[in-house]
């Protein structure tokens, strides 16, 4: 039996956005340069990645689900449904994948709404504010945790 190593790396509504708007918040990295990062991390402790983005919440979901067939577990930056979606939330938790959350932006430093995440106790790691480089920190620090 092939063991399996692949990681789900999920980028949420907007993320499509990196790089051409607000560089004061996000930076001027795109998410190709997220995702390189992401793969590169992942490559390096042995894990190959698939990698999607989308603005529709159903269409993660329904990606999350899918992991379960080949994946050991879940980087996720869920975008504004972070502070929104049970379902997400249950996806999540619903596929028994250890996941970790990630944000771009300090989210504690800015409006209060972004405080709040529904998978803040259920997420295995949570990286924020360290930029799109953050990715590089949730591969390790999520694939330490995967036997
Ligand atoms: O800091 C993060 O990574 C966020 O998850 C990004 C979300 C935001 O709703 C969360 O509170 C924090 C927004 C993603 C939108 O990304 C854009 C990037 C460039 C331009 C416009 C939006």
């Amino acid at each position: 039996m092939v063991t399996k190593r692949r990681l789900l790396l999920v980028n949420g509504p907007n993320l499509n956005l990196l790089g051409t708007r607000e560089p004061e918040v996000y930076g001027t990295a795109t998410l190709a340069d997220a995702e390189r990062i992401a793969v590169e991390a992942a490559a390096s402790v042995g894990f190959d990645v698939r990698a999607i983005q989308s603005n529709h919440e159903g269409v993660l979901i329904d990606a999350i689900h899918a992991a379960r067939e080949d994946c050991v577990g879940v980087v996720i930056n869920p975008g504004g449904l972070t502070h929104t979606s049970v379902s997400l939330r249950d996806a999540l938790t619903g596929v028994s994948l250890p996941f970790a959350e990630v944000h771009i932006s300090d989210v504690h430093a800015r409006e209060e709404f972004r405080h709040f995440s529904y998978l803040e106790d259920v997420a295995a790691v949570r990286v924020i504010g360290e930029g799109v480089q953050g990715y590089a920190t949730a591969v390790r620090r999520l694939t330490a945790l995967i036997p």
